[in-house]
């Protein structure tokens, strides 16, 4: 094939973006239907029918006692921390979405980022003792892409100091770590319903927990801090979700076993195709447990591939392939961090590393198997060409 920042032609004639919601025929007509009944009843928001079923679904779906729906993930988290009354520091990886690092401040807590390991790109349990200090009060791990944390090692260094536990699991809708689903571990864990995550209800999340009191504590300050009618307790914020998102999120439920297996067969093709490309690995999931395989995760080794994953990720853009750097960099490299903590030496080889090679690709194709055809084509292509995409790049920068 030739290439389009040689020939001007894209492979695709509409771009391609990560995180393509795809809302199918019949999730729509429930949706639509569901908003009728919103409207005939006239109960909009606070608390609905609708949020609570939806409620129920998610907390049975994910094994657990409680699940506390909120606006957005980010929120979910501030409410979390709020909930354990948390303060001082905060152990997270540094390899994540900015929100788990943000959401920590919004609370008066200090981010303290750890490294990741190879294997998971999750946090790495052995550098979480070296960064404990008197001020430390909790870790949060993140079940990145949909790969669960190594659950039994944090929990035993968390009891060891006496520290709090949670989970960003904004990536593990529907995933387990073994036969047990995400939603049960540590003292909570959230979830995100963003519109380009694997369920959505536009934009949403939730809290789930086993433990009753900070399921309390977070549907009170979900709601102002109101523990009953004029009368406020706690200093809340409005994290509720209104009953057009939970309609979604119920009109969507139905069809997340065939979506898990669209995505599935998604990551497995890319695999087959990808495999052989020296220079190029998948991230694998699902290898401990089950996985929604929502996102698909490529690492680019320059000194073997022959170009950088920056200049594959201009290439591809170039092809209407909007392929992702999540997440780079970290979130310690991040301008506001640096800025915030100028005097900071983090060590933190394995995400630097790591976010200077990562790549996100489309999982949401419009036609699976002739996407990935020419996906991976476009990839194999520029790794013969690399000599000649590198003088492109040069002389386009
Ligand atoms: N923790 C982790 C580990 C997370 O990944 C996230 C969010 C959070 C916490 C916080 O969750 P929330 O508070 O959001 O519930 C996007 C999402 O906005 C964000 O939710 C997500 N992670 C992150 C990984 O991705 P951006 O800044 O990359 O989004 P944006 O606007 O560039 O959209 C991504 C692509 O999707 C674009 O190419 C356009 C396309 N798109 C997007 C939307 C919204 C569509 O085609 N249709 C759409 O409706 O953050």
């Amino acid at each position: 094939m030739e290439l389009a920042i040689f020939s001007g032609k894209p492979a695709f004639v509409k771009p391609i973006p990560v995180g393509f919601p795809i809302v199918e025929a019949d999730t729509r007509q429930r949706f639509h239907g569901l908003m009728d009944e919103a409207f005939d009843r006239n109960y909009l928001t606070n608390d609905g029918p609708f949020l609570q079923q939806l409620e129920r679904e998610i907390a049975r779906l994910h094994d657990t006692a409680h699940c506390a729906i909120v606006c957005n993930a980010t929120i979910a988290q501030m409410l979390s921390l709020q909930a354990l009354g948390l303060d001082g520091e905060v152990i997270l990886p540094s390899f994540t979405f900015i929100a788990t690092a943000h959401a920590c401040l919004w609370q008066n807590l200090t981010p303290v980022f750890c490294d990741i390991t190879e294997d998971t790109l999750t946090i790495d349990p052995d550098q979480i003792e070296t960064l404990i200090t008197p001020r430390t009060s909790a870790v949060i791990g993140v079940h990145l892409f949909g790969n669960p944390c190594q659950v039994e090692k944090l929990e035993a260094v968390c009891q060891k100091y006496g520290l709090r536990l949670l989970f960003d699991a904004s990536h593990a809708f529907g995933c387990s770590y073994g036969d047990r689903p995400i939603g049960g571990f540590g003292d909570l864990e959230f979830l995100s319903f963003h519109a380009t995550k694997f369920f959505s209800t536009f934009e949403g999340g939730a809290i789930l927990t086993n433990d009753a009191s900070i399921d309390q504590k977070v549907r009170w300050n979900r709601n102002f801090g109101f523990a009953g009618y004029d009368n406020v307790q706690y200093l809340g914020i409005n994290g509720k979700m209104s009953e057009a998102a939970a309609a979604m999120g119920l009109a969507s439920l139905p069809a997340v076993p065939r979506r898990m297996a669209n995505c599935q067969s998604i990551y497995k093709g890319y695999r087959e195709r990808l495999s052989a490309i020296p220079g190029v690995s998948i991230v694998p999931v699902g290898e401990q447990g089950k996985s929604n395989y929502h996102y698909v995760v490529l690492l680019i080794d320059e000194a073997v591939y022959g170009v950088s994953r920056d200049v594959l990720v201009s290439v591809l853009w170039k092809e209407n392939v909007l392929a992702r750097k999540y997440f780079y960099p970290g979130c310690h490299q991040m301008p506001f961090y640096c800025r915030l903590y100028p005097q900071k030496t983090w060590h933190l080889p394995v995400t630097e590393r790591v976010s200077r090679q990562v790549l996100c690709l489309p999982s949401n194709l419009p036609h699976p198997e002739e996407d990935m055809d020419i996906i991976a084509d476009i990839i194999a292509t520029v790794r013969k060409n690399a000599t000649r995409v590198q003088q492109w790049c040069a002389m386009n920068a």
